[in-house]
């Protein structure tokens, strides 16, 4: 029988940290103990080859760089393997879970996030379900393909789709949510496959990384009592191509002439405004109520249910494609990797 080859990728987190008995803070550790710490992995029927960030970091220090940096790693070990799963920080990961799956285009195998709250080395540590579940995910075949062919991330026995995720708890094991879209592996006595929410795309889609991305982007989050000062300062930043609105509800804003005149004032600058929900859940339907129904005439894209982290990610991405106005708007109204409904 074939046996997968599974790259894990180490770019630290908690999932690799001890104890500084000095100070009593967290801090990294080399990543040959982290494979010490866990002898079980051994047993699983997979290769697995390692590889970590030269300075591995604490994800709140994650930026664009590292993503392409983590791509280039993929790339370089597309051939030679059937599956990644990337050690990552749990703080940043649905950003770099979100980012990878725009990144990775025409990927046809996995690529698992995980990470853990407790370090590894702790004893009611969470990390070790998390990598040895994740390494089994990434071999799991059937007619010799891998059967997971998206960018994923894996926390507390279950499997989601990585550009739907957002970390919504900072104690919990269970420290992930998916609240648009359904588990894609449920990790119990056996593991339960939800074969029909996986993303399927054509065996013959050749693997190209995107290593272009647009930072000139910001997200202004709406609470009552934002003012024109803030909101002018923050859309008339030189340089500015493209912003997240965080709205209420189903993606209402205040219709105060003002904010709608500042905003249209920005699109006639070319920059492009994203509407997305602040609620963990639901979409935004612009025109729904009368608060969203001018921010649809100026020509604010309809950012539907996707998640904060998966809005600014592709935004990032598109903008460095450099499309016209109208292309644009439907790229991102559209599903490029399964992020929207
Ligand atoms: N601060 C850590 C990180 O994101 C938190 C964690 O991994 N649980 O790197």
């Amino acid at each position: 029988m074939y046996t997968p080859n599974i790259l894990l990728i180490y770019t630290g987190g908690t999932i690799g940290m001890m104890k500084d008995h000095d100070t009593g803070a967290l801090k990294s550790f080399d990543f040959d103990n982290l494979l010490e710490k866990i002898p079980e992995l051994k047993l699983l029927d997979c290769t697995i080859e390692t590889i970590s960030f030269k300075e591995v970091i604490d994800s709140s220090n994650m930026n664009p760089n590292y993503w392409v940096t983590i791509a280039e790693i993929i790339e370089s070990y597309y051939k030679k393997c059937d599956g990644f799963v990337v050690l990552h920080g749990s703080d940043t990961m649905s950003y770099s879970a979100s980012a990878l799956s725009f990144i990775l285009e025409g990927l046809t195998k996995p690529v698992i996030f995980t990470g853990s709250q407790l370090p590894i080395g702790d004893l009611r540590t969470d990390a070790k379900e998390n990598l040895i579940t994740s390494i089994q995910i990434a071999a799991l075949q059937e007619n010799d393909q891998p059967i997971i062919k998206e960018v994923s991330l894996y926390f507390e026995y279950k499997l989601y789709r990585g550009n739907r995720t957002t970390k919504l708890n900072a104690e919990h094991f269970e420290a992930f949510a998916s609240l648009n879209y359904p588990d894609l592996v449920e990790s119990g006595v056996h593991l339960k496959i939800n074969k029909e929410y996986l993303l399927k795309p054509k065996v013959e889609e050749q693997l190209k990384v995107q290593k272009k991305l647009n930072t000139n982007v910001a997200i202004i989050k709406l609470f009552p009592g934002i003012s024109k000062e803030i909101l002018k300062a923050i859309l008339f930043t030189p340089g500015l191509e493209g912003v997240i609105l965080e709205t209420y509800g189903a993606g209402n804003t205040t219709t105060e002439p003002w904010f709608i005149y500042i905003l249209n004032e920005a699109i006639k600058k070319n920059i492009h405004i994203i509407n997305v929900t602040q609620c963990s859940g639901g979409s935004v339907i612009m025109g729904h109520y009368e608060t969203s129904t001018q921010l649809k005439d100026i020509g604010v894209i309809s950012g539907g249910d996707m998640t904060t982290e998966a809005a600014i990610t592709k935004l990032m991405y598109l903008l460095a494609k450099n499309m016209p106005r109208n292309i644009f708007k439907n790229s991102f109204e559209q599903s490029l990797r399964g992020e929207i409904t």
